[in-house]
């Protein structure tokens, strides 16, 4: 397993849009072993494909709680099938934005198809945080960012930072 850079804010590349995975090989099960391990090391509770430079429809999500064992979990070619009205408000984060955050309102619960790492069709229904970061981490797939829902001033700012900071670096 290889832990990979992460791409930071403004990179252009965060703005790509993924491609679907047509097949579940050898080279998407390395991936998926890369991304779970660039995650842990972040840390962090999600990562998408994008976010270490691959432009392929991968996620992956780990939940579990300080002390619990490990729980990744893999989504390939993910896809909201349905989304509640009911809203819920959290403080987002994101590795290629580090070390911001800020509170966004998204739907409460989704309905997501997608493919597991043995190339089976699943289907979850999910809420609380799990509901959140899939809908982060399926943005990422569509080159959308968790700054792209608060006021433009705002992302203005944040852009502007890390602008400069990748400027002295
Ligand atoms: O580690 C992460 N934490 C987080 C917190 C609230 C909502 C979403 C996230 S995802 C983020 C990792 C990341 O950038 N995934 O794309
Ligand atoms: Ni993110």
């Amino acid at each position: 397993m290889t832990i990979k850079p992460l791409i930071i804010l403004p990179d252009p590349v965060l703005r790509q849009v993924s491609s679907p995975i047509a097949q579940v090989d050898d080279a998407v099960r390395k991936l998926s072993d890369d991304m779970l391990e660039t995650m842990y090391d972040a840390p962090g509770i999600g990562l998408a494909a994008i976010q270490v430079g691959i432009p392929k429809q991968m996620l992956v999500i780990d939940l579990h709680k300080e002390g619990e064992e490990k729980q990744p979990q893999i989504f390939i070619n993910p896809e909201i099938l349905r989304s509640s009205d009911e809203r819920s408000a959290y403080e987002e984060g994101c590795l290629s934005i580090p070390d911001y955050y800020a509170e966004v309102e998204r739907p409460a619960k989704v309905t997501v198809k997608y493919v597991d790492i043995a190339g089976k069709e699943q289907i979850v229904e999910a809420e609380g945080l799990l509901a959140t970061c899939l809908q982060h981490e399926i943005d990422h797939l569509n080159g959308v960012l968790f700054i792209d829902y608060i006021s433009r001033l705002k992302r203005e700012m944040v852009i502007k930072k890390f602008t400069k900071a990748k400027m002295r670096a």
